[in-house]
């Protein structure tokens, strides 16, 4: 795996991501990874301005390795998320739940890689245009917001629009996966569920002990209604969500305040019936807690024996 292109871009030794996952990734987190030689990112979705700064700060003292922050451009803290970054001198970013044209040039001209989160061909191609300086060809098999195109289709649907790197992500956890992710063109994988479940990762404890007993079926995709379609374990609030969503006297405020907090109410507060538990399909896959030392050695050595390497 030398001389890859994802590698080489960020400075890290092994072409493993860890996913932005709001309320979850951490400064811990994502210097654990960053120190096992992926790269870590802090979720920049659940901070305000200096939140956001105090985790970056934490992070630069906890490695000395390159790590990212994820901007979730949904988030009501976005404008002063993307100031932060390029004060703190982050060396990069990744974009995801929107389309980033907006903050492209502020965040270039700090100096700032960005990578983009994408859904679609049509957003790859833009985003390349843009300067993006790789993107991320997530399908719809993974947790939180999701698009409708499985990885399989969509990751060498975008090799083939785009001349930038592309990252695999949605449905990775394990070797295979990542073999597969590399057949279909991919340079490198991101991977959020199973860094869920790391030893260094601090959601409620809850929270990794449902994804860790999930099985193949147990996720569903809630708030295609809202326009913000949702993977999450299913629960009582999935089950009351989708009641709702299917009833037409449901106002799209009722499903609105249903869903606000939810998922702060399952990672931080460890309220799994009634929190959203977001999490992607592979979760049946992902059964012990390890550490992020582990989880990325023994994806990349499973990775090579089965590509020969
Ligand atoms: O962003 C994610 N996954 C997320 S964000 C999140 S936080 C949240 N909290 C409460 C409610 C809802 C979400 C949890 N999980 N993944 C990246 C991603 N981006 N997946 C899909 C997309 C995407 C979809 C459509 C990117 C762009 C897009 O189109 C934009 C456009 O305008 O074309």
């Amino acid at each position: 795996m030398n001389k890859n292109p994802v590698c080489e871009l960020l400075g890290i030794e092994y072409p493993v991501i860890q996913g932005g996952m709001a309320w979850i990734a951490d400064a811990q987190l994502a210097a654990a990874v960053s120190n096992a030689g992926g790269l870590g990112l802090i979720a920049a979705m659940n901070s305000n301005g200096e939140q956001l700064r105090a985790q970056i700060k934490e992070a630069k003292k906890l490695t000395n390795k390159p790590f990212g922050v994820n901007l979730m451009l949904m988030s009501p803290f976005i404008d002063e998320a993307v100031k932060v970054v390029c004060e703190e001198g982050v060396s990069v970013v990744t974009t995801g739940a929107g389309n980033p044209a907006k903050y492209m040039d502020q965040l270039k001209a700090a100096n700032i890689k960005v990578i983009c989160v994408v859904a679609s061909v049509a957003l790859a191609v833009m985003v390349e245009r843009m300067g993006a300086s790789a993107v991320i060809a997530e399908g719809c098999e993974s947790g939180g917001h999701v698009g409708e195109t499985t990885t399989m289709a969509l990751v060498p649907q975008v090799v083939d629009a785009v001349n930038i790197p592309v990252i695999a992500a949605g449905g990775i956890a394990d070797g295979r996966g990542m073999a597969a992710a590399y057949m279909l063109g991919a340079k490198a994988v991101q991977m959020g569920t199973r860094f869920l479940t790391a030893k260094e990762c601090n959601v409620h404890a809850n929270y990794k002990e449902k994804v860790l007993a999930a099985k193949d079926r147990d996720t569903i995709v809630t708030g295609k209604t809202l326009g913000h379609p949702v993977r999450a374990l299913k629960n009582r609030m999935t089950r009351e969500f989708q009641k709702k969503e299917t009833d037409p006297s449901t106002t799209q405020e009722e499903l609105e305040t249903m869903g606000a907090g939810a998922l702060r109410r399952a990672a931080i507060e460890g309220d799994v019936k009634y929190g959203s538990c977001m999490c992607g399909q592979i979760a049946g896959l992902v059964n012990s807690e390890n550490t992020c030392e582990e989880i990325i050695t023994s994806i990349c050595n499973e990775a090579a024996a089965l590509m020969g390497a």
